[in-house]
């Protein structure tokens, strides 16, 4: 059986990348509305078969990261979707938590669930085929935000599922995502990124969490989307690269990016600008959710004559990005 440490390089070797297909049902039933598609388990069923039946995917991607639901769910030939991404030598990942939820006494700010019953969980999908995990925590930038409860509050989630994770037999990807809703400028983002890692690689430690067995999934460093000074493409890449090199030990074999509402090609322009600020002590690569899927699912619109045109055009965004890489 492959080590922690294995899975988690193959995850982020070869120039390839994550695909984070992991939407809650409530996230893909509106993604699904938006393009005019009917959000039933069946819809969502279907959307999930186009994307892991795209022709090539395993040149670009490693792992696929996958909902609750979806994890139970057929394939049209009746393979399970972690069978099915077995046989293309693809992994499957699984998203463990439940959700960021208001945080008591931090107005606006949510703190990430899903502890209580994850060893039993993180066990039951070993045997369904799982070979990593997933658990998202959201920092917002505003007034008096974040607030130190929050970050506390937050890397303390993502520690104790990190080594619940690997206590079981998961590699778990750590994301700590510093949201880019607000006005706050490139130099905000870099304070509030490097605090938050700082904090979550303490807490790791306190928790014992293997960095060798692990994967970090950041957002890039970036202004706000309202701000008015938006930073060329270099400056992005070194200012991020920059934060990680201050933030993240290089026991950590890879490092996997969120896109956090970036348009599919700056952020694949983005990561291909940091792969020249090295010598790098980790891998760089990608973990994008809308920088992957988005040109699929605006091409299908629920049509089966589209089918195909879709997963071209997924391929191409898998395969940009690798070629960044
Ligand atoms: C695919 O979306 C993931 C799950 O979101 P919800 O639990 O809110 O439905 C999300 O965590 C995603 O993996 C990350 O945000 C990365 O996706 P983007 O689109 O930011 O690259």
């Amino acid at each position: 059986m492959a080590t922690l440490n294995e899975i988690a390089r193959r995850m982020v070797s070869d120039r390839r990348g994550v695909l984070a297909a992991d939407e809650s049902i409530s996230t893909m039933s509106s993604r699904l509305e938006g393009v005019g598609v009917a959000p039933t388990d069946e819809n969502r069923r279907t959307y999930r078969e186009l994307i892991v039946t795209t022709p090539d995917l395993a040149d670009s991607i490693s792992g696929i990261i996958l909902a609750d639901d979806t994890l139970r769910q057929e394939l049209s030939d009746g393979r399970t979707f972690p069978a099915a991404l077995a046989d293309m030598g693809i992994l499957a990942g699984i998203k463990v938590d439940t959700g960021a939820k208001p945080l008591a006494g931090a107005d606006g700010e949510k703190v990430t669930e899903g502890l209580d019953g994850l060893r039993d969980r993180v066990t039951e999908y070993v045997g369904l085929g799982a070979s990593f995990a997933k658990w998202r925590a959201v920092i917002t930038i505003g007034d008096g935000r974040p607030s130190e409860r929050s970050i506390r509050a937050n890397v303390h989630g993502l520690a104790r599922y990190a080594g619940l994770c690997q206590e079981g037999g998961l590699v778990p990807i750590v994301e700590p995502e510093v949201l880019m809703d607000g006005d706050h400028t490139l130099a905000r983002c870099q304070q509030v990124t490097r605090v938050v890692l700082r904090a979550l690689f303490d807490e790791l430690a306190l928790m014992q969490v293997r960095l060798d067995g692990m994967v970090l999934k950041p957002n890039m460093v970036v202004a706000g989307k309202d701000c008015p000074q938006q930073p060329g493409i270099e400056e992005v890449a070194q200012t991020t690269v920059d934060t990680l090199r201050e933030t993240v030990p290089p026991e950590v074999p890879g490092i996997a990016f969120l896109s956090g509402g970036q348009s599919p090609e700056l952020a694949t322009r983005h990561l291909g600008a940091m792969q020249n600020c090295g010598p790098l002590p980790w891998e760089l690569t990608y973990s994008f959710g809308r920088a992957l899927v988005g040109p699929a699912l605006e091409t299908w619109r629920g049509d089966a004559s589209r089918w195909q045109a879709a997963q071209r055009a997924l391929s191409d965004r898998a395969v940009a990005n690798a070629a960044a890489r």
